[in-house]
């Protein structure tokens, strides 16, 4: 279909068996019609995913009741924020009135308590760590961040039932089986890329693709906003960019783009849930919808026609000319202003009609225009090719056939400070189809079943990279074949979790037989949530209740 070049704590281990394993009520089978008996047992403590940390179950644990309140400190925002977040959640589905009130207040100081506080225990499990305590009268959530706080109420939405996901009101009992869970994240980076190039989606399904990102704690949107079928983003000083240079897609269709508004909105609807947008310009190549929009950018001067197709390696900024930097430093600066994030992701992919010169020419010219606006550089793995800049991040996305003097680079390139993000396209690239007969998606890294997306470790990965080097993991989603949201729900899950779980949780939790039960009891929630998933021979599902 197309050419890609072969580039192409023993803490709380004990616990953890506990919540991981297969306790008897766990695995009896969950039928549509055995309701009643579903809904008296609440989710066993843990049973979640990503697996937490440490579980220690015991206790009557906590029923939201028409009487709950969720009690936060009296003028703390980010308490009240998170509690708010909760609410709306919870209020639809149980009726009830759940109002976010005062931790202080007279009333007995039950109900579901949300806490930021700087004690040691808290400052202990990160920035993004926190501990839910189940017991009889209160369900308390503590972080040191709100990011925390914010992870900790995934948590308990996951030891809900997953009716509670249904925007009606549904029949309870809401518990929440009773105990501790203590939890905080293996990798700093866990993230899913969409590219908005191949196909555009608007802002309403980037928040949904968000909010299911956030359900598994990932904390990174990578977003691929510019590609040779379409640029996405708005940069005031060179307009046609978007205007003329987003106005198609794959297939010809309208296409679109972002105006900074709705990019911000974005932006901060990720931080509201504990993610960063990393945007990316992919370059030199992967260019022709900004090379489209202006002539000048083009070393003969002459714009190519708009391209609606699926191959690429054919386009390429022209690395001699002034005015190339000019626009480079243009776009990064608007696109800089536009992130509070870290990282801005400029490409370097698949130069394939770029001399290994001038490629290695212009990445030596752009990277410092990215430190110069106050940005860490973060790029496909072919920056190693090139002189990483101090800092840099190199997203590795090869596969079983790459070479190993492709792989050598990267790891050398680790050894000598270069952070890694993980993306091997053989398990993570989640716009691979599942297997022959999956109709959407390409299978040039070969076909990626469920328990290949899951079964690897990030940690020996990369033979020979140093452990601290791996910031961690990131599913790319590339959307040539993917155009609605049912269809990004489709390829995403279940494959998703795995790479989330993969980022988040201790590896000696990692078990493909375990996880695969913990995965088939995420698909009643979404059904609820109104999501479509590939239903894998290799997970056993429950019956669908759609
Ligand atoms: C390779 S991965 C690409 C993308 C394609 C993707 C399709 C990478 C850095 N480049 O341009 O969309 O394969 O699987």
């Amino acid at each position: 279909m197309r050419q890609h070049h072969g580039t192409a704590c023993v803490l709380g281990s004990l616990l953890l068996l506990a919540a991981a394993g297969t306790s008897s009520s766990a695995t009896a089978p969950r039928s549509a019609s055995g309701a009643a008996a579903d809904r008296a047992a609440p989710v066993p403590l843990g049973r979640i995913v990503p697996a937490p940390l440490a579980v220690d179950p015991g206790g009557p644990g906590f029923e939201i009741t028409a009487k709950t309140r969720i009690r936060v400190g009296s003028g703390n925002a980010e308490e009240r924020r998170v509690g708010e977040y909760l609410a709306g959640i919870l209020r639809p589905s149980t009726g009830y009135r759940l109002p976010v009130t005062d931790r202080e207040g007279g009333d007995g100081g039950d109900g579901i308590r949300l806490r930021i506080s700087a004690e040691p225990a808290n400052k202990a499990l990160g920035d993004e760590g926190y501990r839910v305590i189940s017991a009889r009268g209160s369900l308390t959530i503590t972080s040191w961040t709100a990011t925390g706080l914010f992870h900790g109420v995934q948590t308990v939405r996951q030891q809900l039932p997953a009716a509670v996901e249904r925007r009606t009101p549904q029949r309870g009992p809401w518990r929440v089986a009773g105990g501790t869970i203590k939890d905080k994240p293996r990798y700093a980076y866990r993230g899913s890329m969409l590219d908005v190039s191949r196909h555009f989606f608007p802002v309403e399904h980037v928040k949904r693709y968000i909010d299911q990102l956030a359900l598994y704690k990932m904390n990174k949107l990578h977003l691929h906003l510019s590609d040779d079928q379409g640029w996405r983003i708005a940069i005031d000083s060179w307009p046609r960019l978007a205007t003329y240079g987003g106005s198609t897609q794959v297939g010809g269709g309208p296409g679109g783009y972002y105006t900074k508004d709705q990019y911000k909105d974005i932006v901060a609807h990720a931080a509201a849930r504990g993610l960063q947008v990393i945007p990316e310009i992919d370059m030199p190549s992967h260019t022709n919808a900004a090379l489209a929009s202006y002539a000048e950018l083009n070393c003969d001067g002459v714009a190519p026609p708009l391209y609606t197709g699926i191959e690429v390696g054919f386009s390429s900024l022209c690395v001699a000319k002034d005015v190339t930097y000019e626009f480079v430093d243009d776009v990064v600066r608007e696109l800089a202003a536009l992130t509070p994030g870290g990282q801005v992701h400029i490409g370097g992919d698949e130069a394939h009609s770029t001399s290994h010169e001038d490629f290695v020419t212009f990445m030596d010219k752009v990277q410092p225009i990215v430190t110069k606006h106050g940005k860490g550089v973060m790029a496909w793995h072919q920056l190693t090719e090139t002189t990483p800049v101090p800092g840099a991040v190199a997203q590795y996305w090869g596969y079983d056939r790459t070479g190993q003097a492709e792989r050598d680079r990267v790891v050398n390139a680790a050894r000598n400070g270069t952070k890694l993000v993980l993306s091997p396209a053989d398990r993570s690239y989640l716009d691979h189809k599942y297997d022959k007969d999956t109709k959407l998606g390409l299978s040039w890294a070969g076909y990626v079943e469920v328990q290949r997306a899951y079964d690897w470790d990030p940690g020996t990965y990369l033979q020979g990279a140093p452990a601290d080097a791996i910031l961690g993991v990131e599913a790319p989603l590339w959307t040539e074949t993917l155009s609605t949201p049912a269809q990004l729900d489709y390829m995403a899950f279940p494959r998703l979790p795995g790479i989330a779980e993969l980022g988040w949780s201790p590896a000696a939790t990692h078990d493909w037989g375990k996880y695969r039960t913990r995965l088939a009891e995420q698909a009643p929630r979404w059904d609820a949530l109104g999501m479509d998933y590939y239903r894998s021979p290799q997970v056993p599902w429950p019956p669908s209740r759609r």
